[in-house]
């Protein structure tokens, strides 16, 4: 039977700047993606999140859709300057009033909080007058501003998530520049990283020795990792696959489960990679109480000896010294991302063996396409076909003994996708964003269906 284990936890996901708007609303500070997304060039369409999904206003019914559904729980974020306007000192009680009405409502309604306390909104003034996680002390404003959340929420809230996708911020925002700062550089990837997972270690060092024990909750990080396959099965592909999983994934979660980054890292990129303090290594060895993954595609990795003059030379796969591929059969979705549900197994299976069996929950999953509003409703099997097909591969690795405790559907509802704009459509429920109607498309109901079903798929 193609059934997942009783307890299983479903549910969906989203993101503050992503759906709220209200960008100006309730005492909320600027971030750095309300400065990003009003900056001309940057988005597709002069696209912004000033309005999004207008969640801020509408986030009752909302949470009544999720309910109608049957999701068991709900993986949001809270936006640093709507908690702290300039990202330090005193919180802004419109921000906490609202947060604490969303919880309210999601326990009313039987749907588990899942808190992020960072998914990329940093506060605008820890941007320009602290340069954002390029800031050693960030790890201690972080921490701080966890705490307010722990302390004005954690009654209620028993799941948290200290940061979402570091890579991302790390890659992207500093080294790529495709997001806020939009900073193109060589080696600041790797010191916002350390950052980062200073800042995550810290604020988990302040849960655990402040309210874990009486709010009894569990805290954790949300990496994402894409697949890499060898393109052949030469040893020197097989390594290079390797090695791009643990440039990938293993640069976060390797000193969270082992104590420092990958020796391969250490090797290739010496001085360039910064050292843990002994007291750091401490703090972030065993901070996590779940491996939150999220996953989205697959990529061929080869070896690249020599990638100088390569056509991708963003720098992070000389580094790793890989050239990535795709296979002209896979299907993608609209951002383009190839749809292989197996390497989500051999993904699982990855983590498993490489952390010593983690309880897993994965905190998204989905993809974009082309859905359209035909009489009243959005057929979507194409989206279907991907869950499916996602969720035996997880199924495959359950039989292969991973712990994968839950998973989470990216996303609840369409919304702002970045640098994409509102061009990308990635939710169980579509978003007219003239009338901000939401319509749940096919998709939803055959979530809904599973959920329903204990967890049956076709
Ligand atoms: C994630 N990549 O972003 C984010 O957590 C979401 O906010 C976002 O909407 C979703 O995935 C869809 O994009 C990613 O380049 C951005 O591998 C980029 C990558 C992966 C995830």
């Amino acid at each position: 039977m193609k059934k997942f284990p009783p307890g299983f936890v479903w549910g969906t996901a989203t993101s503050s700047y992503q759906i709220e708007g209200a960008w100006l609303e309730g005492g909320k500070g600027l971030s750095i993606w309300d400065a990003f997304s009003h900056t001309p060039g940057k988005i597709k369409n002069h696209d912004t999140g000033d309005i999004a999904c207008d969640h801020y206003h509408r986030f009752k019914d909302d949470v009544k859709m999720m309910a109608d559904m049957g999701l068991h729980a709900y993986r949001f974020s809270i936006s640093w300057p709507r908690i702290q306007p300039t990202g330090v000192g005193k919180a802004n009680p419109e921000g906490i009033r609202f947060y604490s009405n969303l919880i309210d409502t999601l326990l009313e309604h039987n749907i588990t909080p899942w808190i992020t306390l960072y998914h990329w909104d940093l506060p605008l003034v820890l941007q320009f007058e602290h340069d954002g996680w390029l800031n050693p002390a960030i790890a201690d404003y972080f921490a701080n501003y966890a705490a307010i959340c722990f302390e004005a929420f954690g009654d209620r809230v028993k799941h948290w998530i200290t940061l979402n996708e570091p890579w991302c911020s790390a890659l992207l925002g500093y080294s790529i520049g495709h997001h806020p700062p939009g900073r193109i550089s060589r080696d600041d990837r790797y010191r916002a990283a350390h950052n980062l997972l200073r800042a995550h270690a810290f604020a988990v060092e302040k849960y655990r020795s402040h309210f874990q024990q009486k709010q009894k909750g569990i805290i954790g990080i949300t990496n994402n990792c894409d697949w890499r396959d060898p393109l052949t099965d030469s040893d020197a592909d097989r390594a290079a696959a390797e090695r791009a999983v643990q440039f990938f994934l293993g640069w976060f979660a390797d000193p969270i489960y082992k104590g420092d980054y990958p020796e391969v890292m250490r090797e290739q990129l010496g001085k360039r990679l910064p050292q843990f303090t002994a007291k750091e290594q401490e703090l972030i060895t065993g901070s996590s109480d779940f491996f939150g993954l999220n996953h989205y595609s697959t990529m061929y990795a080869a070896n690249a000896p020599i990638v100088e003059n390569s056509a991708i030379a963003d720098g992070m796969w000389q580094d790793q010294k890989v050239i990535l591929s795709s296979d002209p059969s896979w299907e993608k979705t609209l951002m383009n991302w190839n749809i292989v549900p197996e390497g989500f197994r051999r993904l699982l299976q990855w983590v498993d063996q490489r952390y010593g069996s983690p309880e897993i929950y994965v905190t998204e999953n989905g993809c974009s396409l082309n859905d359209t509003l035909e009489n009243g409703s959005v057929n979507d099997p194409k989206r279907i076909a991907f869950f499916n097909g996602y969720l035996n591969a997880a199924l495959g690795a359950i039989a292969n003994n991973v712990k994968l405790k839950g998973y989470f559907a990216w996303s609840f509802m369409d919304n702002f996708e970045w640098t994409e704009g509102y061009a990308q459509r990635f939710g169980l429920h579509f978003v007219n964003y003239k009338t901000g109607e939401r319509i749940p498309k096919a998709s939803a109901k055959w979530f809904a269906r599973v959920i329903q079903q204990n967890g049956l798929i076709d």
